[in-house]
């Protein structure tokens, strides 16, 4: 489908279907687009149009994910709203897919991301995984009940800027002092994130974690801010 709208525009109408969850014109949410063209359409018409695939993400894909990160951090909007926000995400993603994969565009780094051993607790995590994916960062996401071992064998295997660590547990809090003390003897410098409902700052500095978000946006806008953007 061509929606004949010059440049410009059709990057701001990508980044509004992104903010509002617009996947494709076959979507039946939002009520209000119905039959109108998504991220699916108007992604392909800006790569048919040469729009380079940067610009796209930054331009269109990057602003309306971080709308979304900001209204979920103020309260605004809530987990479903991020949840639809994230499958329009991945849409223009996929799409995109190639163009990373050939290395025309590059993502801003790699991070890892656990909920730590003993803890099974993932919706909070994947949302951190899908703010910070819709940011331009790869994340490498271990999983749940995630120990000190898989950590470091992954940060021994990738170059990875920062780790973000979960737990949900006031008995996991236990294991993630641990954790922290052990990523720590072994990369001193690296950031580690830390978050999660019982957590607080006064806890993240006792284990000398270093960093605590109570959300998503506020590791994305750390990452944003001490890492050089390409
Ligand atoms: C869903 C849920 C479960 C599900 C988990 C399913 C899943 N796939 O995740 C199941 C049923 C498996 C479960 C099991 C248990 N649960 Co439970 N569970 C919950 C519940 C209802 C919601 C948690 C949740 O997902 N919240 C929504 C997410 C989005 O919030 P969030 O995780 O806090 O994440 C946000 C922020 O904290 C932050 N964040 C989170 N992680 C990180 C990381 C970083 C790096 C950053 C920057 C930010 C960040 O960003 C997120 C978005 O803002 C809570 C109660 C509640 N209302 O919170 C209890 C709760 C956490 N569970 C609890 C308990 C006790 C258990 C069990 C022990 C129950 C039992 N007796 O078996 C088991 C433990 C299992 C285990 N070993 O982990 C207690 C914990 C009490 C405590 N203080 O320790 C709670 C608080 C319920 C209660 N009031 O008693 N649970």
């Amino acid at each position: 489908m061509n929606s004949s709208f010059d440049e410009p525009e059709l990057l701001t109408k990508l980044a509004y279907c992104i903010d509002r969850g617009k996947v494709n014109s076959s979507s039946k949410f939002p009520a209000d687009l119905i039959g109108l063209p998504g991220v699916e359409e108007i992604t392909s018409e800006l790569l048919q149009k040469n729009i380079p695939p940067k610009t796209i993400l930054d331009e269109a894909l990057l602003k309306g994910m971080s709308k979304v990160g900001e209204k979920f951090r103020d309260g605004k909007i809530f987990i479903p709203d991020v949840l639809i926000s994230a499958k329009a995400m991945n849409a223009a993603m996929d799409i995109l897919k190639p163009y990373i994969v050939k290395g025309d565009l590059k993502l801003k780094g790699k991070v890892i991301l656990a909920t730590v051993k003993g803890d099974l607790h993932n919706i909070g995590k994947n949302l951190v995984k899908m703010v910070l994916e819709g940011g331009g960062w790869e994340v490498i996401d271990l999983g749940i009940d995630v120990s000190s071992e898989k950590i470091i064998d992954a940060l021994q295997m990738n170059e990875v800027k920062a780790v973000g660590l979960s737990a949900l547990l006031t008995t996991t809090m236990l294991n993630m002092r641990d954790i922290v003390s052990d990523i720590k003897k072994s990369f001193p410098d690296l950031p580690v994130c830390v978050g999660g409902a019982p957590l607080n700052k006064k806890f993240a500095d006792e284990i000398k974690a270093g960093l605590y978000s109570p959300d998503p946006q506020g590791f994305l806008d750390y990452l944003n801010s001490n890492f050089a953007l390409n």
